[in-house]
């Protein structure tokens, strides 16, 4: 166990000295913390299509569901489930036509590769009026590195992509400046300007499949899953398509979304118990727990959930009272807390902090703070993990204590705040003394990404 000395009740004091500097048009800047897109909203706005393909085809828009041709199946995705394509049969989903021409236009989903090798181009989607220049759009996997194209006019990205493993990809033409840019992971994969826009004004829009236009194979296939894909009429951000591939999600507790999730991925959360009364909050309302067993369980967080990826937990506390203990975050394989779990966040006897990994070799990685968390006082806690720098604790914006740790196992997928449904000491861990929080919550963040010491800071000061 490693202590800390933590000051609380300090949050005006610089957490940290910085000289800001401009790195991306889009990122927020304060004085204070530098340039960071954590505060970035999430915004569906010009949103033409989204398929979460959740056993389902349709477009969340209702303008433009897909027909599958050859029957493509669902399997267990990055959020619920994916549609999977097989190339060797053929398979793809279409619709009619959507207007992209002479446009801004983003197009951003994740996808899991079974296969970059066999043939040269493998294709998530596209839309072709004639195979002619500027008619046929086609986004694939090309020569195994992602590819953007609109016939004679195409960029090509730089990291060869790995089978059996998800990414997140965005491909943002911007009409203005006739500029396509790729990006892989929520980073800037490669930018070129083509002075040349997208013209087909009529043709299928498909995915899975596309015609690329010429040669002896006009349709390419896919194989592999696909999921959350976005069509939207105008250019995301830098900032908006790195939250994109990274925020696993951000529940505000606001009483107008109480159980709503504002991140990227839309994940369901449900409440058990006689609680969420919005209550003064943090940032507008927050959530709050009573003295009777009452909990939030959020469903699917992948970032937790995937073995050794990196991730950053962000939440504010405010206890009414830390006798005896608490179970903040509650992490488990079922939704009754029990089976393979882990309590992650959570108060010892005493009041005190603790977070909570679990390694491959099965041993928990904590942190504990030295004073008690204050009562009837918001303080902001985070934790991190990352295979390079460890399981790290920032209190208030201040980084406090870390323990290296390599490897950690998965957790979830379901994700429990303020109780374990099970209320007792399954998957205790540490020295959390589990039990019913009492207080509130408020602005809970799950990254899957080691944040920078920035970042946090623009989180612990909101
Ligand atoms: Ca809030």
């Amino acid at each position: 166990m490693d202590a800390a000395v933590i000051s609380f009740g300090n949050k005006s004091s610089p957490a940290i000295t910085q000289t800001t500097t401009a790195t991306t048009t889009t990122a927020t800047t304060n004085m204070f913390c530098g340039s960071s897109c954590v505060n970035t909203t999430i915004s569906t706005s010009s949103r033409l299509a989204f398929y979460s393909f959740d056993n389902s085809t349709s477009d969340a828009t209702g303008n433009y569901s897909m027909s599958g041709i050859a029957s493509p199946n669902y399997v267990r995705g990055w959020i619920g489930s994916a549609i999977n394509f097989s190339y060797s049969n053929t398979q793809f989903l279409s619709t009619s036509y959507i207007p992209l021409n002479s446009r801004s236009f983003t197009i951003d989903f994740w996808f899991y590769a079974t296969d970059v090798s066999s043939t040269l181009d493998f294709s998530f989607g596209g839309e072709m009026q004639s195979s002619s220049t500027s008619k046929c759009l086609f986004i694939n996997i090309r020569n195994k590195v992602l590819y953007f194209g609109f016939f004679s006019a195409d960029t090509a990205g730089t990291t060869n992509i790995s089978i059996n493993q998800w990414y997140h990809a965005a491909f943002v033409y911007d009409n203005s400046t006739k500029q396509q840019s790729i990006y892989l992971n929520g980073i800037l994969e490669k930018s070129s300007i083509l002075n040349k826009a997208f013209l087909a004004n009529n043709g299928s829009f498909t995915i899975g499949g596309a015609y690329i236009g010429g040669g002896t194979t006009p349709i390419v296939y896919y194989s592999g899953y696909i999921d959350h894909f976005t069509i939207s009429s105008r250019i995301k951000s830098p900032c908006e398509i790195y939250l994109a591939a990274t925020l696993a999600c951000y529940f505000p507790f606001d009483s107008i979304s109480l159980l709503i999730d504002s991140g990227p991925n839309f994940l369901t959360a449900t409440n058990t118990g006689a609680i969420a009364t919005a209550v003064a909050g943090r940032v507008n309302q927050a959530l709050q727990f009573s003295s009777i067993l009452s909990y939030v369980t959020i469903n699917g967080i992948s970032v937790l959930s995937s073995t050794n990826n990196a991730f950053t937990i962000s939440m504010w506390i405010k206890p009414t009272s830390v006798t005896g203990g608490a179970t903040l975050i509650h992490a488990s394989t079922q939704p009754d807390g029990k089976g393979d779990c882990l309590a992650m966040w959570g108060l010892t006897s005493t009041g005190l902090m603790t977070v909570n990994i679990i390694d491959m070799s099965n041993n928990i990685v904590t942190m504990t703070t030295s004073s008690a968390l204050p009562l009837n006082t918001w303080t902001h806690i985070a934790q991190v993990f990352s295979s390079v720098s460890g399981n790290l604790l920032y209190i208030n914006g201040t980084f406090v204590a870390s323990v290296s740790t390599v490897t950690r196992r998965p957790v979830g997928p379901y994700t429990i705040l303020g109780a374990s449904p099970a209320n007792t000491s399954y998957c205790k861990a540490g020295s959390i003394s589990m039990g019913q929080f009492s207080g509130s919550i408020d602005e809970y963040y799950v990254f899957g990404r080691e944040l920078t010491s920035i970042d946090i800071c623009h989180l612990a000061n909101p």
